[in-house]
């Protein structure tokens, strides 16, 4: 239990209707009582049953500041499970500030980022992974991250990196007992045994990984790139896409020279819009080239590619694009935007059509000047990009931190896998599981450094 008592503001900084003060910590209760008066002069906060509130008033030796309402939870019932009062209080700016004054002149200490949390995770409320997601939780802007963040909150990964640290104790310990015999050369652990187990625990451990290219495009954005022959629409395409005119638009060749990128949400699924140089084959512009360069560099980045061609445009010139552009694209999503449809005829689509169908299944007619059929093009990113894998409730990982110890996980079990083939001493082969469930144990947090935990607070608001 920590020793000091921690005040906050948690709601958002600035004025409002209502703000809210948390106090937590072994003095909350009797700090609380020293500045606030409750109406009714029979009750207390000291006194108060769990979980109920309290009206009354905030003052400063005889001068009311406010009139609050108290929430009191009792340890450990309490979000860090510590005693902790909340003093709802008016919003004024001045009002919050004053309340944080007294509190701090009659005991408390102003908390850190994410201290609440981190005491919660020290007390065992929650793990890691479950702190983490609150900040998640609390920085998600879409229907998907914000389902994601949810199901790590509710300890849907916990549960699953449970299970794997189950499954590998159970390894270690049949390898183990080997060990304590090992001048006898006995086997204890069926050796084919241990193999479906480690081939089961990399399977599980790769799908782990494998998610994360998902989890982040999830988190950040699905990475759209457009790209095409110089003048093409590719801006313009970007500033309706974005609802915004973010990038320049001319009629001048090479007029982006450098990426422009920004999210958008589209039906609850977040986009990340990379708008880029276009390409030309006789360009003699260094910093043209450059921009050049890094086109190619977010086509690699992206998971869907537009490439945008101009309608009014189409010539021999194709065969050199489609040169650059479609082999960066085997592993991705390609969809063909066949700008400036208002200037050609419906005729003349359908022979754009046919030449273009060797390069990709997706094709769309748009006009990004007019906005035509811009619907057609964000339904189609919302059919590639797919919510159904979250549906299905899989685990998908969605933070950096965890995704670097499963790969180091999973290396070790790979090399466990390796040990088994190659007929390696128990000794060697418990030390590869151990070191696999170590990594495991980073992400929940039952093996952790305080640099690890401090690292990660001190990304959250103050007041979570
Ligand atoms: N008629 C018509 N003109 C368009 C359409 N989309 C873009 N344009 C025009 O085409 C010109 C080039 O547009 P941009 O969006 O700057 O083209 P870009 O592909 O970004 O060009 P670079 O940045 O030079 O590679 C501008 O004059 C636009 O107004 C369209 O759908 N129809
Ligand atoms: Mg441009």
């Amino acid at each position: 239990m920590n020793e000091e008592t921690i005040c906050a503001i948690c709601t958002a900084p600035g004025m409002g209707a209502i703000a809210v003060i948390r106090i937590s910590g072994p003095e909350a209760f009797s700090i609380s009582d020293k500045i606030f008066k409750a109406a009714s002069a029979t009750k207390s906060i000291s006194n108060a049953e769990d979980h109920t509130v309290l009206l009354g008033n905030i003052h400063q030796e005889e001068r009311i500041i406010d009139e609050v309402v108290a929430t009191i939870f009792r340890n450990p019932h309490s979000y860090t499970g510590e005693d902790i009062v909340e003093f709802s209080c008016h919003g004024s700016v001045y009002i919050q500030q004053k309340i944080i004054q007294i509190l701090i002149k009659n005991g408390c200490r102003m908390a850190e980022p994410g201290e609440y949390s981190r005491r919660a995770f020290t007390n065992r409320k929650m793990d890691l992974s479950q702190a983490e997601a609150v900040a998640d939780l609390i920085a998600s802007t879409s229907a998907s991250n914000h389902k994601l963040a949810m199901q790590q909150m509710r300890g849907g990964f916990s549960r699953e990196l449970d299970k794997l640290r189950n499954d590998l104790l159970h390894f270690v310990t049949m390898i183990e007992l080997e060990l304590d015999f090992s001048e006898e050369e006995v086997e204890f652990a069926n050796r084919k045994d241990l193999n479906e187990l480690a081939e089961k625990l990399e399977k599980h451990l790769h799908k782990l990984t494998d998610s994360f290219r998902l989890g982040n495009a999830l988190k950040n954005g699905i990475p759209v790139a457009i790209v095409g022959e110089t003048n093409a629409g590719k801006s313009t395409l970007l500033n309706k896409l974005l609802n915004e005119d973010r990038a320049i638009v001319s009629a001048i060749s090479g007029t982006t020279r450098d990426v422009i990128e920004d999210t958008v949400n589209i039906n609850g699924l977040t986009f990340r819009f990379i708008d880029t140089a276009g390409l030309r084959q006789s360009t003699q512009d260094e910093i043209e080239k450059l921009g050049i360069e890094r086109t190619y560099q977010k086509i690699e980045q992206a998971h869907i590619v537009l490439w945008v061609i101009d309608s009014t445009m189409v010539s021999e010139h194709i065969e050199w694009m489609a040169g650059k552009i479609i082999p960066r694209t085997k592993d991705k999503s390609l969809i063909i935007i066949f700008n400036k449809s208002d200037k050609i005829s419906k005729d003349e689509q359908l022979v754009l059509d046919d030449l273009f169908k060797i390069y990709s299944k997706n094709r769309i007619h748009i006009s990004a000047k007019k906005g035509e059929n811009l619907d057609i093009l964000r339904g189609k990113l919302l059919e590639i990009a797919g919510l159904p894998d979250l549906e299905r409730q899989d685990i998908v990982v969605t933070n950096l931190r965890h995704y670097e110890a499963l790969t180091l996980a999973h290396e070790a079990i790979l090399r466990v896998q390796q040990g088994l083939h190659d007929n390696h001493s128990s000794e060697f082969l418990s030390q590869d599981i151990r070191e696999c469930l170590h990594h495991l144990g980073q992400i929940t947090g039952v093996i952790t450094s305080d640099e690890v935990l401090q690292n990660i607070f001190k990304n959250f608001c103050i007041g979570k």
